[in-house]
């Protein structure tokens, strides 16, 4: 079994980042040795203490909605990646575009098309703090942007339909987060990368995994319909999802509240049908 999980609005609550109610689930999935996977459109850079926070240091990541997906040791393999090099041993997979065609392209389009948004990497320090709730050194990494770029967009629905339909010509595409929308490859999405996540676990231990997933934003939705069994968290956006042949539940409470609610609707199934089949 293997859980994937959006972290900002779902395993972390939506303003104060505390995950403390799922903290029951956390420590008893890691002592039955279910992979709780982050799936989120954070940094590397704010993965890096996150992990340790949740105690998720030995399990794989996806970060930057898809565009950077980290691997440990276990999760490796011995002709496909290259040892690790960052100083927590994790091999990391870039599979979008660079932060710097995103950049250059954010800009052409801005001036071509005269439409008014604000990038992240534009925002001072402190309104990305305003904005986002974070601390100095959380607002600091959540700025170091490898594959996907936030923005805010401060123009009309109809220029935003003009800006993606360009952005589309590049090879780019926008997704939405809980707060912002962001800029990232056509290919980078949370599902592609759980389905190959998925597929790494598959080729390693020679089975193929049951997946849970949680999310809570639109961005999720790849991710929920690549796993089995989905858990859409109540949150700031309804979602439209089409659900696996296990289906989907939907949760009462927000946030880490949600997501241990959520986790014990899909273990509580799978516990039910145990029972049925010994019995
Ligand atoms: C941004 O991501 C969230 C995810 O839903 C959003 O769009 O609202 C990113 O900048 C991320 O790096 C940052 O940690 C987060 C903070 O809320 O905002
Ligand atoms: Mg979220
Ligand atoms: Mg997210």
């Amino acid at each position: 079994r293997l859980v994937l999980t959006d972290l900002d609005g779902s395993l972390l609550d939506h303003d104060s980042y505390d995950f403390s109610p799922a903290k029951p689930w956390l420590a008893r999935l890691k002592e039955w040795g279910v992979p709780v996977i982050p799936v989120t459109s954070k940094t590397r850079a704010e993965m890096l203490p996150l992990r340790e926070a949740l105690g998720l240091t030995a399990t794989p990541f996806i970060a930057e909605n898809g565009a950077v997906i980290g691997l440990p040791p276990s999760w490796c393999h011995a002709r496909l990646d290259r040892p690790g090099s960052g100083r927590d041993g994790m091999v990391i997979k870039h599979t979008g575009v660079d932060i710097g065609f995103i950049h250059a392209r954010l800009d052409v389009w801005r001036q071509r098309l005269g439409v008014a948004f604000t990038r992240m990497d534009e925002l001072s320090l402190d309104e990305v703090k305003e904005l986002t709730g974070l601390d100095d050194e959380g607002a600091r990494l959540a700025c170091l942007r490898e594959g996907s770029e936030p923005l805010i967009w401060q123009d009309s629905d109809e220029a935003l339909a003009r800006f993606r339909h360009s952005l589309e010509g590049d090879g780019l595409r926008l997704t939405r987060g809980g707060r912002f929308w962001h800029v990232i490859g056509v290919a980078t999405d949370k599902g592609n990368a759980t389905e190959w996540l998925i597929g790494r676990f598959s080729a390693l231990r020679g089975k193929h995994p049951l997946s849970i997933g949680l999310g809570d934003g639109p961005n999720d939705i790849p991710m929920l319909e690549a796993v089995d069994q989905a858990v859409v968290i109540r949150g700031c956006h309804q979602l439209d999802v089409e659900p696996s042949a296990q289906g989907l539940y939907r949760t009462r409470q927000r946030g880490p509240l949600g997501w241990a609610e959520g986790v014990a609707y899909w273990w509580g199934q799978s516990d039910r049908r145990l029972t049925a089949e010994t019995r």
